[in-house]
C-alpha cells in the first residue's frame, strides 16, 4: 500500500482531525461486523428482532441473552494495530476528535483519551423505562430488572432509536470543523453517523477513506486507501511522524 505524498502534506499542515470509525476497525481483533456477506452479524441475525426496540419488546429474553454472549465473546479481545495508531495518532494534532460507531471499547483499551461513542457501549446496561444507567442489580432474571420494576437492556443504540444527543453533538462540530476526516472501516451505510464525512466534505475537509472494499462514501472522498485498518493506519502514522521530523 503506498500512502500519497499529497496526503501526508495535507495531514502534516493539519490543525484539526476527526475520524469516524466502524466495526471494520475491530475486525482484525476477531469482532464480526454487521454487514459482511458471509460472517456479518445481519447475515446471520434479524437485525428487526435483535436490534430495534420492538424486537426487545417481542423477547427481551432472546435480546438480553444475545447481548449477553457478545459481551462475554469480547471480553478476551485485544485492541490491534488499528487502535494503537489511531490512539497515537491523537497526540499529533491540536485537535483530535475520534467517533465511533463501535460498542466494544478497544479504543479506550487502545489509549485514546477522548472517544465518542454514537451507538453507546455494550459493557454498560440502563433502564429500559427510564433509559438511566445501571450499575447495581441482580443478575438473576433474564433480563435483569431495574429496581424501578422495567427491564434492563444493553446500552446501545438499536434502530429507530436516538443517538445519544451530546455525543451527536460533538460529532457534528468535530466533522464541520476539521482540516482533514478519516473515515475507517464503515460501510457508511447507518444514519446520522454516515452524514458526518458528507458534512466534513461540504465543509471544505479533506476526507479519507481506509476500508478493503468500496462503499457508499468512496466515490466523494478525495482519497480513498483500499486496505486493512490494521496494516494502512500504522503505515500512515509512520509516513506522517518521518514527514514531522
Ligand atoms: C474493514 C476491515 C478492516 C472489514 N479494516 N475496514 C436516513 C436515511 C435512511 C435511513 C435512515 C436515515 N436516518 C435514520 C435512518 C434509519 C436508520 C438507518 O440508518 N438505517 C439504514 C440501515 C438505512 N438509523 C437509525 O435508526 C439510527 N437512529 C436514528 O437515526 O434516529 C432518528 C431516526 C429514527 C428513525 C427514522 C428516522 C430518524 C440508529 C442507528 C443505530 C445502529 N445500531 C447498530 C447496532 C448497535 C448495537 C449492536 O452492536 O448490536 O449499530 S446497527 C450496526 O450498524 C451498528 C453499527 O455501529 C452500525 C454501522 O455499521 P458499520 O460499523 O459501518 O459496520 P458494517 O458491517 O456495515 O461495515 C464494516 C465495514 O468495515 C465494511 O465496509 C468492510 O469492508 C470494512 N472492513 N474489515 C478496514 N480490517
Amino acid at each position: 500500500m503506498d500512502i500519497p505524498r499529497e496526503l501526508i502534506e495535507r495531514l502534516s499542515q493539519a490543525r484539526r482531525v476527526a475520524v469516524l470509525t466502524g466495526a471494520g476497525i475491530s475486525a482484525e481483533s476477531g469482532i464480526p461486523t454487521f454487514r459482511d456477506a458471509l460472517t456479518g452479524l445481519w447475515a446471520n441475525y434479524d437485525p428487526q428482532e435483535l436490534a430495534t426496540p420492538e424486537g426487545f419488546a417481542r423477547n427481551p429474553k432472546m435480546v438480553w441473552e444475545w447481548y449477553a454472549a457478545r459481551r462475554t465473546s469480547i471480553v478476551g479481545v485485544r485492541p490491534n494495530p488499528g487502535h494503537d495508531a489511531l490512539a497515537r495518532l491523537e497526540r499529533c494534532f491540536d485537535t483530535f476528535t475520534l467517533v465511533t460507531q463501535n460498542i466494544d471499547s478497544l479504543h479506550q483499551r487502545a489509549g485514546s483519551r477522548e472517544v465518542v461513542e454514537l451507538h453507546g457501549n455494550i459493557t454498560r446496561v440502563k433502564c429500559s423505562l427510564e433509559q438511566r444507567v445501571v450499575s447495581d442489580f441482580a443478575e438473576g432474571e433474564s433480563p435483569p430488572r431495574c429496581p424501578c420494576g422495567a427491564y434492563l437492556r444493553p446500552d446501545v443504540v438499536w434502530f429507530g432509536e436516538m443517538l445519544p444527543a451530546d455525543a451527536l453533538a460533538r460529532a457534528e462540530d468535530a466533522a464541520e470543523h476539521c482540516d482533514v476526516f478519516l473515515s475507517i472501516g464503515t460501510s457508511a451505510q447507518v444514519y446520522p453517523a454516515a452524514e458526518l464525512p458528507l458534512r466534513a466534505l461540504s465543509a471544505g475537509a479533506t476526507v479519507v477513506e481506509i476500508n478493503p472494499e468500496r462503499t457508499a462514501l468512496t466515490r466523494h472522498v478525495q482519497f480513498a486507501l483500499q486496505g486493512l485498518a490494521g496494516e494502512v493506519l500504522p503505515l500512515l502514522l509512520d509516513k506522517l511522524t518521518a514527514a514531522s521530523a
